[in-house]
C-alpha cells in the first residue's frame, strides 16, 4: 500500500468530528480521487473514526488516516500518515507525542503501514496552527530551508504543506517543489474550485481538498475532474 502513495494526485480529506451524509460520501468515494484521509486537528475520536471508516469502506478505494490523536488511532485503515511539524518551537508536535505513543503502544503498531509526513503549517489561523504553536509567519527561504530538512536531512516519505482553510501562496509551494529531490509534495488548504485544485497541482505531487467538500460538494467533486483532464493531456 505504502508503494501506492507516489501515484497519489488528488485526495480528499474528511474530518470524522463533521457530519457526511451517505449521498454525499458516495459523491466523494466514487469521485475518482485517489485515496481517502481520514483527520482531522479537534475533535476527532475513536468513535467518530470508527464510524466513518466503516462508511468508506464500501468503497474500494485506499482508505488512510491521519494521526492527530493516540486515543482516536483505529485499526482496519491501508495507512497510518503521521505529521511531525517542523516549524514549531514545540518539541511535543516533532517528536513528544510519537515518543509518548511508541512508548506505550509500540508493540501493536503495524510500522510495514506507517508513513511520516513532514508538516510545514503556514496559515497562522488554522486550528493546527494553533495547536501546535508553528510559527507561520516566515519567509520562503525557511519554508525551504524546513522543506530541505524533511527532505535531505530526515528523509521523510512526504512533505506537507500546510495551509488549511485558506489558499496558499503558490510561489512558496513551487520554490519548495524546486528544492526538494525525494519526498513527495503534499499540498493542502483552501482548494474550493477547479481552478485553484489546478494551480495547486501543478506545483505539487498530490493535492488534498477538505472543507469544500461540507460546503459545496459540485465544486469539490470539480477539483477531481480538473486533474483527470490536465493529467490526461500532460
Ligand atoms: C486540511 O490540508 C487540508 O488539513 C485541506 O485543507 O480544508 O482548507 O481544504 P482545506
Amino acid at each position: 500500500m505504502k508503494e501506492m502513495i507516489p501515484s497519489w494526485r488528488h485526495v480528499f480529506k474528511l474530518d470524522p468530528e463533521k457530519e457526511i451524509d451517505d449521498n454525499t460520501l458516495d459523491a466523494i468515494c466514487m469521485s475518482g480521487t485517489d485515496a481517502i484521509v481520514v483527520g482531522g486537528s479537534t475533535g476527532v475520536t475513536y468513535e467518530n473514526t470508527v464510524d466513518l471508516l466503516s462508511r468508506v469502506r464500501r468503497y474500494e478505494l485506499p482508505c488512510v488516516q491521519e494521526v492527530s490523536d493516540l486515543e482516536a488511532v483505529v485499526p482496519g485503515f491501508d495507512l497510518y500518515l503521521v505529521p511531525m511539524v517542523l516549524n514549531t518551537p514545540d518539541p511535543t508536535w516533532i517528536m513528544g507525542r510519537h515518543h509518548e505513543g511508541i512508548e506505550r503502544y509500540g508493540y501493536m503498531i503495524p510500522w510495514d503501514l506507517v508513513v511520516s509526513e513532514g508538516y510545514i503549517v503556514l496559515n497562522e489561523d488554522a486550528a493546527v496552527a494553533k495547536l501546535t504553536g508553528a510559527e507561520t509567519s516566515i519567509e520562503a527561504s525557511s519554508v525551504v530551508a524546513y522543506a530541505q530538512i524533511a527532505d535531505k536531512l530526515m528523509n521523510l516519505p512526504i512533505l506537507y504543506l500546510e495551509y488549511s482553510g485558506s489558499f496558499g501562496d503558490m510561489e512558496i509551494v513551487r520554490s519548495v517543489r524546486r528544492s526538494v529531490e525525494h519526498t513527495r509534495l503534499f499540498y493542502g488548504g483552501g482548494i474550493t474550485n477547479a481552478e485553484q485544485a489546478a494551480a495547486a497541482a501543478s506545483v505539487s505531487d498530490t493535492i488534498v481538498v477538505g472543507n469544500i467538500v461540507y460546503d459545496n460538494l459540485q465544486q469539490a467533486l470539480e477539483t477531481v475532474k480538473v486533474l483527470k483532464d490536465l493529467d490526461a493531456f500532460s
